[in-house]
């Protein structure tokens, strides 16, 4: 990465405060100790561990070659699925993670005002007694719902929603509102199944992506499927505004307007149905609503769309014929952060009809085979109290069909500041960072402010953290247990590779702690983490120490069920008349979204192959690969407004501003721009990544999609001028 962005001034600024968090950098390396006693390490800390991936939710089975007590090198376990004897970028960089010299390895309770950066640091006992006793005082004053929890997906969560719902908060905020909302609930109302599995075999044929960047946000396996599948000669269509990696690959690239993807998808629907391209027999036997999609997409002619999408009618004509005559091996795909506009939930719903009709279903999709997990024994405990408190998110009040799994977080966020129903006044969070991942910065410390009391569970002093009254340092990935993860026919276990380094301790270790000290400790009947895991694998017939060199466990078949479409009408409904009875369309519909004023342009924001979203740019590996995060600018926009290459600009949005130099490319639609997500942090304890780059998080307002309560972040228009 470049050194124009003088960060010399904010590495000195941030010496003070950052350096006094992080105590325990050059530790003498501790030998992981049951790793030592199975045999895979010597006594001088020399061998190869079997773990997992954290650095993103992929969770790539790994190998840790460990030399002298201290991680080496990370490679991919060819005995894992997901990884397939391969990591990427970021997992091959994993270690610099473990040993970031900005790790936070002791408790810190603030001292200074919030933000500022100044903690002290304590002993666990003090923090742990301290946040339990704000925490009661929270729920004896207003109730167990006036704390807020949130948390993005990670193997202890089991846990941390254990003392949330035995804590009776009815408030938890993950990021699947700010990711996919709109495609689970979409495949949920169709289908009745949250996510097929996609299936690349031999024989597909056509894929269409939309907006599915699998060459720059990898899930190793699916980008080395599509890979291969290139290699095959399958022909692939992209829909990007922008040029991405993907779309470098890709047979086609078509630079959509943004938006519009539901106009694409509806005419590729009036096109097969008019022409009779469908797959009659699937749609008879499987299909309920065929008569009412007909008469709804009968308007969306190509000739519709063109305009619309700025694909001419043509291509859309001959696309629509090229899938129809692949399938059953063609592949709609569904994407994955599928949360670009309001009307998010009606495209994915179209294309989720898409494959229905042409019958790709247990072709190129199937139903997500059911993992094993049931096979694998539970944690004894109570049950839960009854809430009886509304949702902040207001899930379902206002989201009839949102599943209350998935929530609403930005509603959560905005409930706060408004108070509506009733005031929160406390937020856990772990393994997330809000500050940066939510939509309109400004607002989220706005609701901070609002916080009596927040507490975060992290590996280093990311934007939340900072802005916290208390850090719980969790061990990293490397250093820690998890409860076993089920994938297919086996359950994976992560497992130390070495010893946490200072005083880091595992999130199944902490959550127990602080459950007991809440009064809960029926609920986390486990002695230690190597306990918790002995309890899981005990109707197996056997324990961790017995698991530990392979990294996995066998589970038994599980019984063959036959699948069943799991809706009200037991049928894959085209029509939903869930969605008609609480006042949405039954059939997908057209809804446009709002465009940009004259002179301004759609912000977009998408994942770079070198990071993990809002959390992996203090690595100082993947900092040397990733690029100057600048702004993307069209080149004839640019020639047009007399901006050049490398010119520092203004962006400005309804809520923010943002200040970047220009890449000026013809790899951008002349209407938008785009921002590298994950740059422009707050805190001042990353000190590799403070003062580099702008945050798209700052410039983002937050819409939402009304139906899957998906928030809309290409939805945010903005004004760009020279500085
Ligand atoms: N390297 C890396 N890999 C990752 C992640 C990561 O952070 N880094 N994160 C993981 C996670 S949590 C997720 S959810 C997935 C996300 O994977 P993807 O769903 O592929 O998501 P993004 O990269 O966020 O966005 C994809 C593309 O959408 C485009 N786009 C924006 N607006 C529109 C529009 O209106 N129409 C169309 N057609 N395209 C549009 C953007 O230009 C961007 O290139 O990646 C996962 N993999
Ligand atoms: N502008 C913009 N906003 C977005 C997106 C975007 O592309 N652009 N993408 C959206 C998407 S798809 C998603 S999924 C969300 C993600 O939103 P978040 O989940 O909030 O973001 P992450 O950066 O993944 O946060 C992970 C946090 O976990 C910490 N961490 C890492 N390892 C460990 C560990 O072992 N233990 C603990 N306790 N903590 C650890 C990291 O330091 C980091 O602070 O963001 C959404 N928001
Ligand atoms: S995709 Fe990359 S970062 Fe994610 S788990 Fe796999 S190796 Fe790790
Ligand atoms: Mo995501």
């Amino acid at each position: 990465m470049s050194n124009e962005f003088s960060r010399r001034n904010f590495l000195q600024l941030g010496a003070v405060t950052a350096g006094a968090l992080a105590v325990g950098q050059m530790l003498p390396p501790a030998v992981a100790r049951a790793a030592e006693a199975a045999g895979m390490l010597n006594s001088s800390g020399d061998g190869y561990v079997p773990s997992m991936c954290e650095m993103c939710v992929w969770r790539c089975g790994l190998l840790a070659r460990v030399k002298d007590g201290r991680v080496v090198k990370l490679e991919g376990n060819p005995e894992h699925p997901h990884s397939r004897g391969h990591l990427c970028v970021r997992g091959q960089s994993g270690l610099f993670n473990t040993y970031d010299p900005d790790r936070v390895l002791n408790p810190l309770i603030r001292v200074g005002k919030r933000g500022e950066g100044r903690f002290r640091k304590a002993s666990w006992d003090e923090a742990l007694d301290y946040t339990a006793s704000r925490m009661l005082q929270i729920k004896e004053t207003y109730g167990p719902e006036a704390m807020v929890f949130s948390s993005t997906h990670n193997l202890s969560q089991v846990q941390f929603e254990n003392l949330l719902y035995a804590f009776g908060s009815p408030n938890y905020g993950t990021q699947r509102s700010l990711c996919f909302n709109a495609m689970i609930v979409a495949n949920m109302m169709t289908y009745g199944m949250e996510e097929p599995e996609r299936i690349y075999d031999e024989d597909l044929q056509y894929i269409i992506l939309t907006g599915r960047n699998l060459m720059e946000a990898i899930s190793t396996s699916e980008t080395g499927e599509l890979s291969a599948a290139i290699g095959r000669g399958v022909k692939v269509i992209y829909l990007d505004p922008r040029f991405t990696k993907t779309a470098a690959k890709a047979t086609e690239w078509l630079p959509i307007k943004p938006g519009t993807d539901l106009a694409f998808h509806l005419a590729l629907l009036h096109v097969i149905i008019g022409e009779g391209l469908y797959n009659h027999r699937f749609v008879d036997s499987y299909t309920v609503g065929f008569d009412e999609l007909a008469a709804e997409v009968e308007q969306y002619t190509p000739e519709w769309a063109a305009p619309l999408t700025e694909i001419d009618a043509d291509t859309i004509r001959r696309i629509a014929r090229e899938f129809a005559a692949a399938a059953p091996h063609a592949l709609a795909h569904n994407g994955w952060r599928t949360s670009n506009f309001i009307n998010s939930f009606q495209t994915q719903r179209a294309i989720t009809i898409l494959n229905a009709l042409v019958g790709n279903w247990n072709v190129t999709m199937r139903a997500a085979g059911g993992e094993g997990s049931s096979a694998l024994g539970s944690i004894p405990q109570p049950p839960y109290p009854r809430i009886s408190a509304q949702r902040l998110d207001h899930v379902p009040a206002r989201f009839p069909v949102v599943p209350l799994k998935l929530g609403v977080f930005q509603e959560l966020r905005d409930s706060i500041l408004t108070g509506d129903p009733y005031q929160a006044h406390g937020w856990f969070i772990s393994r997330q960072n809000p500050v940066m991942s939510l939509p309109d910065r400004a607002k989220t410390l706005q609701a901070f402010e609002m916080m009596d009391f927040i507490v975060t569970v992290d590996i280093i002093a990311n934007d939340t953290a900072w802005f916290s009254d208390v850090i719980l340092p969790e061990a990293s990935y490397l250093e820690r247990y998890d409860p076993l993860l089920p994938v297919g026919d086996r359950a994976y276990l992560r497992q130390p590779v070495i010893e946490p380094q200072g005083e880091a301790k595992s999130a199944l270790w902490i959550y127990k702690q602080l459950g007991e000290r809440l009064g809960l400790g029926d609920y986390f009947q486990y002695e230690d983490e190597e306990d918790y895991i002995n309890q899981q694998l005990a109707p197996l017939g056997v324990t961790v120490d017995d698991i530990r060199s392979k990294g996995y466990v066998d589970l038994p078949p599980g019984e063959e069920i036959g699948f069943e479409w799991n809706t009200p009408s037991g049928k894959i409904e085209l029509f939903s008349d869930t969605l008609a009875r609480v006042g949405f369309s039954g059939v997908p519909v057209w809804d446009a979204p709002p465009e940009p004023p004259e002179g301004q342009f759609y912000l977009l924001t998408g994942k770079v192959g070198q990071a993990t979203q809002f959390g992996t740019q203090n690595n100082q590996m993947l900092h040397k690969y990733a690029d100057e995060p600048r702004l993307w600018f069209n080149d004839t926009v640019a020639e047009d407004r007399g901006l050049a290459d490398g010119d520092w600009v203004e962006v400005i949005s309804e809520v923010g501003k943002a200040h970047i130099r220009l890449r000026v490319t013809p790899a951008i639609r002349p209407d938008c721009v785009y921002l590298t997500p994950g740059y422009g942090h707050l805190s001042k304890g990353l000190t590799t990544a403070f003062g580099l780059g702008a945050s798209d998080s700052a410039l983002h307002v937050t819409y939402t999609d009304p139906i899957s309560g998906s928030q809309a972040l290409s939805q945010t228009f903005v004004t760009v001028r020279k500085v």
